[in-house]
């Protein structure tokens, strides 16, 4: 049976941002694999996946996930690694807010500690209530946070953004939340 696309996609998260070796690949220090390698790969653990199917992943996934190099010979994960990656992404000024979706059941812990990034790389948040919605959504009834992110910003704390338009911070502390 073919892949389906979404079952396609949560397995190039897997190997391309946490898990490489289940399919004995690495990536190098930017994240990136050899697109030949990879689907060699795949093909060898049971997944095969054309060249096709994997474009048509890259160009329609929801999350726009990945992304291929300019000559199209390699591929990466957007964002969301495990590993120690290093995406090259610039610093930038971020808008005057921005949320995180999540559940109330983090709440007095993030209330304590502020947004930590815990296995992944960053903090990530969102820029509108929709989406952080949506990330929240994935673990129960959704609760949106408000940061303040361009106090942050001119109080020094560094922001990033994803090829994705995913927001990127190392931390947030509590002082920067509203509920
Ligand atoms: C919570 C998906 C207790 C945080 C999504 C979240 C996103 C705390 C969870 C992307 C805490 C971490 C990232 C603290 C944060 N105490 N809990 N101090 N600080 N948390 O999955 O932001 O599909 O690592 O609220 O759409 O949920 O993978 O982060 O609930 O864009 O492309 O700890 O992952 O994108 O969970 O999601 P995650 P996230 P992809």
């Amino acid at each position: 049976m073919s892949e389906q696309p979404a079952a396609t996609s949560k397995f190039l998260s897997l190997v391309l941002r946490h898990r490489p070796d289940a399919i004995g690949i690495t990536l190098d220090a930017e994240g990136w694999v050899s697109v030949e390698v990879l689907l060699a790969a795949c093909a060898q653990h049971g997944r095969t996946i054309s060249r096709e199917q994997l474009d048509a992943v890259v160009r329609t996934n929801d999350k726009q996930r990945f992304a291929f190099s300019a000559d199209g010979s390699r591929i990466r994960a957007n964002q969301g690694h495990s590993l120690p990656v290093d995406l090259g992404l610039a610093p930038v000024e971020p808008p005057e807010l921005l949320y995180h979706g999540t559940v109330s059941r983090f709440l007095e812990s993030i209330r304590r500690d502020g947004l930590t990034k815990g296995k992944r790389h960053h903090v990530h948040l969102s820029p509108d209530i929709q989406t952080a919605t949506k990330v929240g959504q994935r673990r129960g009834r959704p609760v949106v946070l408000v940061i303040e992110a361009g106090r942050m910003f001119r109080e020094g704390h560094t922001f990033y953004r994803s090829e994705n338009g995913v927001w990127l911070t190392d931390a947030v502390p509590p002082d920067y939340l509203r509920e």
